[in-house]
Formats: C-alpha cells, sequence, structure tokens
C-alpha cells in the first residue's frame, strides 16, 4: 500500500464488516482475519464493533492523508479503521448531543495502548478548525500526558514491552464549538509490587531506566554503581532492551513536564524521589540479636542512606530509626519498638512501594488540575458556560494476563477484564434488543456464553473470593495466607469456575509455583493459577505511620505535601482504611456504571502471535481470542437474521443513483421509506429485506453485494453520459 494513499479495498482483501461473511463459523472468521492481516489490513468491522489486529510494525494508515479521509464521514463509507470508529464516537456527541465512551479491550499486547493513542490524535487533528492557540495547547497537553503516564506507569513484562501497569480512564471535554478543552484520567491500582521485584526477563518501570540511562549528571542523585548493580532494578536482568531507548524517552519525558506545566523544582523532586528509591532497594540490615537489627554499617549502605536522605530532604537519623523501630502508641505512652530484620526488610519496601505509588498518583492530580475543565473554559472563552460539556471516554486497562507466577495483582487485573466482558455483553446484546424492538422487527435469540457467574465468584458481597480476603485481613490472631485459602476451598470448592486442589510437583501446571499454596480460576479467557503468597499483605496494604510522618516532615514542601496524613498526631485514633480489594472492587463498580450511562463504541484488539512479529499469525492463538471474545457470537448477534441495516435516507442517498437510466429517483428522489421500497422492488429484493420504523433490514450479504453492484454501474453510465455531453459541448 503506498503511503499516503487511500486505496479502496477490493475482494481480494476480504470483507471489511464480518456479518457480510456468507457462513459463520471460526474457520470462515479465521480465513478472512488472517487474508486481512497478511494484507496489512488490521482493521475489521463487526457492525460498529472495530477489531483490530496489532500489527506488529508501522503502518503508513495513520498520516493525514488518512485523517481528512475518515473526518465526518459515516463508518461504512470508508474501509474499516480506527479513525471511522474514534470519528463516530466524536459524531455521537456533535450530532445526537450524547456522551460517548469508546472501550479498548484485549490481552496484553494486543494494541490497547496503541489504540487509545491513536484516537486522541485523531480528534486533536479533526477538531480545532479555526486553529485557537489554546486549544491547540490543550490537545498537546492531553497528548503529552500519555508521555508521563508510561515513562511511570507501564514496564517491560514478558508479554508486552510497554505493559499498561496501571488502569486507565480518560474523558475529554468538548466545548459548544466540539473543540476539546480538557479532560480528567482516573487510574485504577497501580501494580506497585513491581517496585520491588520483578520476575526474571521483566523490568521495573521504564523512568527508573529512564533516569539512570538518559541523565547526564548521575552524581547529583549518588548514583554512581552501574545500572545492573542496583537491586530494585536489575531482578529481571534485563536492564538495557533493544526495542525501549530510554536515554530519548527521558528527553521525551521532560519535555512532556514542561508542556504539562510541571515547575523545575516539582520536575527535581520527581527524579529526586525515584532515585531514593532505587537507593532504597540497595539498603541492608544486620542483625543485631536476633530480636533487633540496624542498618549494615558498610561504606556503600552509609552512602545509601546518606543519598536517601540529600535526596528526600529527611534527616539520616530520622531515616535510620524509623526503618529499624516502630513506634507504638499503647495507654497513652509512646513506645519505640525495635524492629527484626525481616521486619525491617518488609517496612523498607513498604516504604518503597509507597513512595512510588504516591508520586503516580500525585502526578495524575497535577495533570488533571492542569486538565480541569472549569480553568479552560475561563482560559478560553472568559467566562463559564451554564451548559455542562459533553465527555468522550477512553478505556485503556491492563489486558487479561497469565503469568507463570500470579498474585494477587494478576487476580484485580483479571477480574477488571471479567468486568469489561460482562460488560461487552450486556451492552451490545441489549443494544441490538433495543434495536429490534424500536424498529419492529422480530428477531432470534442467540446463545453465549454470560461471565457474570465468574463476576460474582470474585466480586459477591460475603461470599466471593474479595470478601473471603477481607474477612481473613480483619480477623484477630495470626491469620495466614493458607488459612485465607482454607477458607475459600471450604466455601467455593463446588463453584464451576473454582478450583483448588494439592498440586504434585509432577503437575503441568505447577511449573515455577513450588508450594501448595494456590487456587485456580476458570476465566472466561482462560485457566489461571493463583498463588496466595502474599495475598493478606497486598490486600491490607498497611503503611506504617512513622513512614507517614517521616515523609511528612520532610524538608522538601512538595513530597511533603504528597503525604498530609503524617501530620496526624501518634495517639490519635484512625478508622480501618478500605482494603486494596475492596477499594478495586467498588472502582470496577463505578466504572461499570460510568461506561454503562455513555453511548460506547468497542474496539476488540487480538494479539496475533506471541513472539511480537509482523509475519506470524498464530492459528490457535488467535483462535482462542476470538472465541473468549465472544467474537463469533457477535457476528450473529449483529446478523440475527440480517446482515445490514441503514437508514432509509442514507439508503436512498446512497442508491439512487441505481435508478439512473429510468430517472424516476435519481437525481431529486426524495429519501424516504417508500423510495428505499422502490429500490428494493426494483432489484426483486423484497423478499430478503424487513422494513423497520426508521431503517432498511437486509437479510444475505449477497442482497448488498448487487446493490452496491449496480450503484457502480449506475455511476458509470453517469460518467458515460457525462463524456458524451462534455465531448458534445466541444
Ligand atoms: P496493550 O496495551 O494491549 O498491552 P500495546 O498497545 O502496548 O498493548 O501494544 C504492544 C506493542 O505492539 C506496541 O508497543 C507496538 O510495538 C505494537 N503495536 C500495537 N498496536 C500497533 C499499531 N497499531 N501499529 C503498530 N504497532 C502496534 V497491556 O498494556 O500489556 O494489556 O497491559
Ligand atoms: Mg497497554
Amino acid at each position: 500500500m503506498a503511503a499516503g494513499s487511500i486505496e479502496h479495498e477490493g475482494p481480494d482483501m476480504g470483507v471489511g464488516d464480518f456479518v457480510l461473511l456468507s457462513d459463520i463459523n471460526m474457520d470462515a472468521f479465521m480465513k478472512n482475519l488472517k487474508l486481512r492481516f497478511e494484507k496489512g489490513r488490521i482493521y475489521t468491522y463487526i457492525g460498529e464493533v472495530l477489531v483490530s489486529v496489532n500489527p506488529y510494525r508501522d503502518l503508513p494508515i495513520y498520516g493525514p492523508e488518512y485523517i481528512k479521509s475518515y473526518k465526518g464521514r459515516e463508518m461504512f463509507e470508508r474501509p474499516a479503521h480506527i479513525f471511522a470508529l474514534a470519528e463516530a464516537a466524536y459524531r455521537t456527541l456533535k450530532q445526537r448531543s450524547l456522551n460517548s465512551c469508546i472501550v479498548i479491550s484485549g490481552e496484553s499486547g494486543s494494541g490497547k495502548t496503541e489504540a487509545s493513542k491513536i484516537i486522541l490524535r485523531y480528534i486533536a487533528a479533526v477538531t480545532n478548525v479555526s486553529n485557537q492557540a489554546e486549544i491547540q495547547r490543550i490537545s498537546n497537553i492531553l497528548i503529552q500526558t500519555n508521555v508521563i503516564l508510561e515513562t511511570f506507569g507501564n514496564s517491560r513484562t514478558n508479554r508486552n514491552d510497554n505493559s499498561s501497569r496501571f488502569g486507565k480512564y480518560m474523558d475529554l471535554n468538548f466545548d459548544y464549538k466540539f473543540d476539546p478543552i480538557g479532560g480528567k484520567i482516573q487510574h485504577y491500582l497501580l501494580e506497585k509490587s513491581r517496585v520491588i521485584k520483578q520476575q526474571l526477563g521483566e523490568r521495573n518501570f521504564h523512568s527508573f531506566y529512564q533516569l539512570l540511562f538518559g541523565e547526564n549528571n548521575l552524581k547529583e542523585y549518588g548514583l554512581n554503581l552501574k545500572a545492573e548493580d542496583y537491586y530494585y532494578i536489575n531482578q529481571g536482568n534485563c536492564c538495557k532492551i533493544p526495542k525501549i531507548d530510554d536515554r530519548n524517552d527521558y528527553q521525551q519525558v521532560k519535555q512532556a513536564f514542561k508542556v504539562v506545566g510541571f515547575t523545575q523544582d516539582e520536575i527535581s523532586t520527581i527524579w529526586k524521589i525515584v532515585a531514593a528509591i532505587v537507593h532504597l532497594g540497595n539498603l541492608q540490615f544486620t542483625d543485631v540479636d536476633g530480636e533487633h537489627c540496624s542498618i549494615t554499617r558498610s561504606n556503600d549502605n552509609n552512602d545509601q542512606l546518606k543519598w536517601i536522605s540529600k535526596l528526600l530532604s529527611c534527616e539520616e537519623s530520622d531515616i535510620s530509626s524509623t526503618l529499624t523501630s516502630r513506634v507504638v502508641a499503647a495507654r497513652n505512652e509512646v513506645i519505640q519498638a525495635r524492629q527484626n530484620m525481616t521486619r525491617a526488610n518488609y517496612g523498607r519496601d513498604a516504604l518503597s512501594k509507597a513512595l512510588y505509588e504516591r508520586l503516580f498518583e500525585w502526578l495524575i492530580k497535577h495533570i488533571n488540575k492542569t486538565l480541569a475543565k472549569e480553568n479552560n473554559e475561563q482560559l478560553t472563552h472568559g467566562y463559564r458556560t451554564v451548559q455542562s460539556s459533553l465527555v468522550i471516554g477512553v478505556l485503556d486497562i491492563y489486558g487479561f494476563e497469565i503469568f507463570e507466577n500470579n498474585s494477587f495483582e494478576q487476580l484485580c487485573i483479571n477480574y477488571c477484564n471479567e468486568k469489561l466482558q460482562q460488560l461487552f455483553i450486556e451492552l451490545v446484546l441489549k443494544q441490538e434488543q433495543e434495536e429490534y424492538e424500536r424498529e419492529n422487527i422480530t428477531w432470534q435469540h442467540i446463545d453465549y456464553f454470560n461471565n457474570k457467574i465468574i463476576c460474582d465468584l470474585i466480586e459477591q458481597s460475603r461470599t466471593g473470593i474479595i470478601a473471603h480476603l477481607d474477612e481473613a485481613c480483619i480477623a484477630v490472631g495470626n491469620i495466614t495466607d493458607e488459612m485465607f485459602l482454607d477458607s475459600i476451598n471450604k466455601a467455593l470448592k463446588s463453584h464451576k469456575h473454582f478450583s483448588s486442589w494439592k498440586l504434585s510437583p509432577g503437575d503441568k501446571i505447577w511449573k515455577s509455583i513450588n508450594n501448595n499454596k494456590h487456587f485456580l480460576i476458570r476465566h472466561y479467557a482462560g485457566d489461571v493459577v493463583y498463588s496466595v503468597d502474599g495475598f493478606l499483605d497486598k490486600n491490607r496494604d498497611t503503611l506504617f505511620d512513622d513512614f507517614k510522618r517521616l515523609l511528612f516532615n520532610s524538608k522538601n514542601p512538595i513530597l511533603s505535601s504528597m503525604w498530609p496524613e503524617g501530620e496526624k498526631s501518634i495517639t490519635s485514633v484512625t478508622r480501618r482504611p478500605l482494603t486494596a480489594g475492596t477499594i478495586f472492587r467498588n472502582s470496577m463498580i463505578s466504572l461499570s456504571n460510568l461506561l454503562s450511562s455513555k453511548q460506547p463504541f468497542y474496539v476488540r484488539c487480538i494479539k496475533p502471535n506471541d513472539e511480537k512479529s509482523p509475519n506470524i499469525f498464530d492459528q490457535t492463538r488467535v483462535e482462542h481470542q476470538i472465541a473468549y471474545l465472544g467474537l463469533l457470537e457477535n457476528v450473529r448477534v449483529r446478523r440475527a437474521g440480517f446482515c445490514h441495516r441503514t437508514p432509509y435516507d442514507r439508503f436512498v442517498q446512497r442508491y439512487k443513483i441505481i435508478d439512473s437510466v429510468r430517472s424516476k429517483l435519481y437525481p431529486r428522489g426524495v429519501p424516504t421509506k417508500e423510495n428505499a421500497a422502490y429500490i428494493c422492488r426494483e432489484l426483486n429484493l423484497e423478499n430478503d429485506v424487513a422494513y423497520g420504523n426508521t431503517k432498511l433490514f437486509i437479510k444475505q450479504p449477497v442482497s448488498l453485494f448487487e446493490l452496491e453492484k449496480k450503484r457502480t454501474a449506475g455511476l458509470q453510465f453517469i460518467v458515460v453520459i457525462l463524456q458524451k455531453y462534455t465531448r458534445s459541448w466541444k
């Protein structure tokens, strides 16, 4: 395909909408998808749902020519493309005054984040026709926020070199001229355990490597060892990876910070926190008497402590005592209890994770402040509009994943994907059903797998896995991960999608799990074995108050402002905070509600292979994804006997040219139901169509092809006539 030219698709490209397949079965679906993938046609519709296959190479299909070609067009007017979907979401807002949302789903590495960026760039390019500097500035900020969020929230995993380790929902706000005037980002559960631990072949968040490989003046941060010598960032044994240029990315993010409006002091604090965490990872403790420990006194460790203190602007002695002892308030008395090695190591790691998580949350808060709609409205128009503005929401969340070792984070991520699948089932079916009812068309029910049962298994109050976990976390006494496992084993053993059994080391699934502390969930996308090690801890997610006080008392006002709760006195009583699992479950439920309140558009991303190769279409892997995403059912529901539907006015506008010889309708035929019926009668399609209240429904693809064929002939006829006239004028 030549760069910049928009080709129309010939029959050798397969069908651009799966509903046009003559037979709906896995073979036909796969054949079409594979053919299109091989021809660089990575997008195909199922009605208004866009199926996208990750091409794993740069395709020349996102340039200005393409933007121009899709701008202002209906989905069916151009070959399937993500621009058409973005345009449809935008037109929903512009023409129907409805809020819309684009939900992007698919497994890890299938192309969700790339899709969300392409959508954002398209919207920035088609808006602001009057070229206002302020709108340009805001569009630019919206795009640059992604650079910052990916630096701090993405990482290399064994599935994806740039894997999102947090969920992101972004609302784009539009003004009365339908130009973007701001936005709001909501994030979901950052996988903070990555700060202290990575599996082989994986990295920590990109930010760490960008600083270490990109900063020219590392001395300023006391980072004088090789990257590989820092424990927190080299457990995966792959600090450097070929496809990522950390040095260049560091420059990009520095630039992005400026565009988004971070001050020099703020930028410097951000990198100081990252550097302090790197130092914390190398800090070690020495056992004193089995009960107590102290920071190991080697030159190296003293150096780490000195740098942590300098970078966090906290006293060295305060850091040291906070890491090795705990202040406890008992009967109005404040006691300093010293920590043993295990607890000190645990505390150091907890501090590192909390520092990073808080930094991430603060970055998002800061970005949201910049994007706040009210500010921008005041800036743009000099006054506040009374009418609230319309929004397009874009959801890009971490995809379904199965690792060798799956923990609490994977349970949350996979649960999130269950919720999205559930929403897809409900909305797509609901919408279709409503359409048939609205149009007074009889339709036949299609069977599909409803994953609500798995959502319930995880989220149901009192009986779900999260509820059991919470119960274990609040129970008194020394409750262990195994006790939690016993409780779910007992309560859920007869559940169809839950299983727990004593594995033996010979079991295939055993792999890297070398203990018996695990359970299995039969997810909609596959079976996942979760190891319960650390579940209770991660769910409680407590950070000792000592650390909060330490950071609140930092001399760096920016860092201190991230820890307002550190101001509380030692003896003040605090309510038990909600657990991480419950917070996540609540946020997933409200996310579902939020998305259901908007007009949804779906992008279903497919990963063609696990090798990140542009040339491999792995039949088994792709077939599996089509099956669990319910794409065949989607086509069947969409068809439900009809392969195409279109409003009468559009139908007449498009096909009246068929009548150019007789000229009863062409060129001035009125776009009515009667005239649509006239066209169908003329083509003998009467038995293959149904007349709804506002739309015409076509049953067989062959009828649609016939219409298109006759339309092309009509066009050719007009061209010949015009040429004849032109010649006779000469
Ligand atoms: P994900 O968001 O779905 O995974 P990404 O969007 O990060 O996946 O895509 C993974 C990689 O595939 C990208 O870094 C690109 O190299 C390539 N890629 C994806 N889409 C395109 C495209 N349209 N054109 C060219 N290359 C593409 V995860 O965040 O891991 O669930 O959690
Ligand atoms: Mg992603």
